[in-house]
């Protein structure tokens, strides 16, 4: 196994594999036998390019045989920060058959994380597009090669906005690899360059073992720094198997990627993986807003799709104006849509209850975490069931504890900490030489239970609820910001003393992020909340990471041992904007 990562102990191992979980299959392999079996039928959808399954392997395999030209090879990771395009497949399925490893970027990351990332996990290759959403992201790839020498493999899809690269593969105008800078090639040429070799090239080359890590997936986090998760071939297509099992999915799913690609959720509960496995089709949704995401399911006729809280409410309230207007074409047919996935965040009562009279479909609540364990509500479950409680486990051999403070097991229904192993929940972060140590101490109990940080409570048929979270993070709307990383930003400011991030309610994204700030200087001459801001950007942080409010203060409230106590500060926020709701009414 890739060194640095923690293995199921021998005994959990035979277990999986002796109940049927763990196939030995790759999930490029996965892939291989569906175009096999049905070359022809369509396999994702992206803009006005439609790929089978045959030529989505094949175009995998040339990319393959030119990346192992060049000298990568298994267990090499590779940076991806790719948008939801067809490339996104293409690349990570090369990957998977080499066996060398994509580290998930998100598109909104910035040069703050791309280096970390490439850092951290001692990447050789880092691809990424050109511009994309009014950013040049070949500024990231330059500052990348500058900032980390061990990167070899630089890979730019598309130049243009929202650039759905050649149809055709071999190079366009402005893909040519000599027009590209800092030794990067473009994705249309290097995929060329595999064709032209052809599949023998990779004659040689094993696939991977099914028992090795497959990729790195990044964790929400509450330390300064982001963690990797290293997930196998093997957990990770059992939890993909179960999950379309669990939603039904067939050959006749068309399953629609509104989420960022990378992300755990449109990934494999089910996602595009499971669509995949399931024989069915992909349709990539470059942007989630009501207009075009209805457009998209009418015209492709989806089946199923997933969203964060936030959006959900948005294509709620979309979808019941487009009807109050009563013009019969204000809405487009959604009657394809069978299930509407909601998860990353809790979704309240309030507004699961209206998704089946509004948009016509049944709602599944998903409680995952990239670390492994996923909940679902089933899709027979009573409506009660699926507007109250966020699911229940995958697999019969998920172990879920809920525990005081002391780890003592709670009785159903008193909320409590979530602990969890099983078959695809991993064992340990990835910590190559040691680095994540002694995070993984913490955030693993002896017995290799890992130890959530949310708080839930389980019902007697356990279905599990989420009460809260004693993690020290921010959950923005499904975009998980760990505290630290962002206060340690604060602390490089020259004129900042102390820093303390903290949660604030929000009605659309259920939370957003204000950061406490005691200055050095007196505070008339204070950094200002925007200087601040402009600060953090220019330090490369993703833009989700901005603290939305910055609150300068002389000092910040401690605990009895000394500590910051976030909790009254938090108090002091809610009361701060009640005060302000009160007097603005
Ligand atoms: C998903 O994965 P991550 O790794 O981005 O975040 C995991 C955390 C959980 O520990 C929990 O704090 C929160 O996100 N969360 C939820 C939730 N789903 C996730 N909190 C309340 N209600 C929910 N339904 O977010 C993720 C991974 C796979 C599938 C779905 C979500």
């Amino acid at each position: 196994m890739l060194p640095g990562c923690t293995p199921w102990p021998p005994e959990y191992a035979a277990r999986y594999r002796a109940a049927g979980h763990w196939t030995g299959q790759t999930l490029h392999g996965m892939l291989r036998a569906r175009a096999v079996a049905h070359p022809d039928r369509v396999a994702v959808v992206s803009g006005d390019r439609r790929w089978t399954y045959a030529e989505l392997d094949a175009r995998a395999i040339w990319l393959a045989a030119a990346w192992h030209r060049r000298g990568l090879r298994a267990g090499d990771r590779v940076v991806v920060q790719l948008p939801n395009t067809a490339e996104f497949l293409e690349v990570i399925f090369a990957l998977f058959r080499l066996g060398a490893l994509p580290v998930y970027a998100l598109p909104s990351h910035r040069h703050s994380e791309i280096t970390h990332f490439c850092t951290a996990t001692g990447a050789v290759g880092y691809v990424t597009t050109g511009r994309h959403a009014g950013f040049d992201h070949r500024l990231l790839a330059a500052h990348a090669v500058q900032h980390c020498p061990r990167l070899r493999h630089v890979v730019i899809a598309g130049t243009g906005d929202d650039a759905a690269p050649g149809g055709a593969p071999g190079a366009g105008p402005g893909s040519a690899p000599e027009e590209l800078p800092f030794g990067a090639v473009s994705l249309d040429a290097l995929r060329a360059e595999g064709r032209e070799a052809g599949a023998a090239a990779l004659a040689e080359v094993p696939e991977p073992d099914p028992a090795d890590i497959a990729f790195l997936q990044l964790s929400g986090g509450s330390t300064g720094l982001p963690k990797f998760i290293p997930r196998t071939h093997d957990d990770y297509l059992y939890s993909v198997r179960a999950s379309a099992e669990i939603c039904g999915l067939g050959p006749d799913t068309v399953l629609m990627c509104v989420l960022p690609m990378a992300h755990n959720f449109p990934m494999s509960s089910p996602g595009f993986l499971g669509a995949l496995h399931a024989g069915g089709r992909v349709v990539l949704a470059p942007r989630a807003t009501p207009a075009e995401a209805f457009a998209l399911i009418a015209a492709e006729r989806v089946t199923i799709t997933s969203l964060v809280p936030p959006l959900a409410l948005l294509w709620l309230d979309a979808a019941e104006a487009a009807r109050a207007q009563g013009a019969p074409d204000a809405l487009p047919d959604l009657g394809s849509l069978r299930v509407l996935q909601v998860g990353g965040a809790k979704f309240s009562e309030q507004a699961a209850r209206r998704v089946r009279p509004v948009l016509g479909c049944d709602l599944q609540q998903v409680f995952g975490m990239a670390e492994g364990l996923v909940n679902y509500t089933r899709l027979d479950d009573p409506e009660e069931v699926r507007c109250t409680t966020q699911g229940r486990p995958i697999s019969p051999d998920d172990e879920v504890r809920v525990v005081d403070d002391e780890d003592r097991d709670v009785p159903d229904g008193t909320p409590g900490h979530l602990l969890t192993r099983g078959p695809y929940t991993i064992r340990g972060y990835y910590s190559p030489d040691g680095a994540a140590d002694a995070h993984n101490a913490a955030a693993f109990t002896p017995d290799g239970y890992y130890r959530t940080g949310d708080v839930v409570r389980r019902t007697p048929d356990g279905y599990l609820v989420v009460e809260g979270r004693a993690k020290d993070q921010i959950n923005r709307g499904g975009e998980k910001i760990a505290a630290e990383e962002v206060e340690n930003h604060l602390l490089a400011h020259p004129d900042v003393h102390d820093a303390a991030v903290v949660a604030m309610p929000d009605d659309y994204l259920g939370e957003r992020t204000c950061a406490f700030v005691v200055p050095r200087a007196p505070r008339d001459q204070a950094p200002s909340g925007i200087a601040l801001k402009a600060f953090l950007r220019g330090r490369g942080l993703a833009d989700y990471k901005i603290p939305d409010r910055v609150e300068i203060t002389e000092a910040f409230p401690r605990t009895h041992v000394g500590k910051v106590s976030k909790r009254e500060l938090r108090q002091a926020l809610r009361a701060q904007l009640l005060a302000r709701a009160d007097s603005a009414a």
